[in-house]
């Protein structure tokens, strides 16, 4: 079989999706360990441009974009397929990719796990309460229309996992690990439910920071809850 090789840093939440998506197809991949600190170094920046992780290769192709890797691996890995067939179900599946990616992410998400995780336990870092306070109406207006989008359903789409679930998945589950989840998942017992049926998967269990940490053979984290406490 042809190889998978994702370019990464243990605990990426979008890295944690191309990996949760190849667990997903039962693919075979090489971890290939990103440096924190090394994402604007010329070398890394021939992978990835725009200087950020994660990156795919695939037989000399390389890729670089979330929603385009997982998309990529879902056509040359068409089973199980993890794109619905019915049109509205997919629209539905794009929608919540792009709810995570512009309002989950830019300025909620990424603001509160790099002040409560990815600043204290990688750059030994105090986090930045007033930035923390900005972002959190951000990141609850984005969990509450996340609560309504999913509804009574199992997944975003329906009945089976899609990659809407796996590029969100990791995001809350960063989020859930910050005292600031509290809160915002306070209201929504049916996406927290979701979230325990997103971190029950084998993909999701095989791809825990520690346990692609441990895969890198970097330095095992300590633990997030500690971090962010
Ligand atoms: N639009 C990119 C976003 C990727 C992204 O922001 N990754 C984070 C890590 S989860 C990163 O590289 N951050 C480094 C930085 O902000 O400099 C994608 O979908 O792949």
């Amino acid at each position: 079989m042809s190889e998978f090789a994702v370019h990464s840093i243990p605990g990426s939440p979008f890295g944690r999706a191309v990996l949760s998506t190849l667990e997903e197809k039962g693919a075979r991949y090489r971890f290939a360990p990103v440096m924190p600190g090394t994402l604007k170094s010329p070398e890394h920046l021939r992978l990835h441009p725009f200087g950020r992780i994660p990156v795919l290769e695939h037989d000399g192709f390389m890729l670089y974009e979330t929603q385009a890797i997982l998309r990529y691996l879902d056509r040359v890995l068409p089973q199980p397929a993890l794109t619905p067939a019915d049109p509205k179900r997919a629209a539905r599946m794009d929608q919540v990719m792009n709810v995570n990616d512009w309002y989950l992410f830019h300025g909620a998400a990424n603001v509160i796990g790099f002040q409560r995780i990815v600043g204290p336990r990688l750059m030994g870092l105090a986090p930045d309460e007033a930035a923390i306070a900005a972002a959190v109406p951000k990141a609850q207006r984005v969990v509450d229309e996340l609560a309504l989008l999913l509804g009574t359903q199992p997944y975003f789409t329906g009945e089976t996992v899609t990659l809407a679930d796996l590029l969100l998945g990791p995001q809350i589950d960063f989020l859930e690990q910050t005292p600031e989840w509290q809160s915002l998942g306070a209201r929504h017992a049916n996406l927290r439910q979701w979230l325990s049926r997103v971190q029950a998967r084998a993909s999701f269990l095989a791809t825990t920071w520690e346990k692609v940490a441990a895969r890198a053979g970097v330095a095992r984290p300590v633990s997030a809850r500690a971090a962010a406490g």
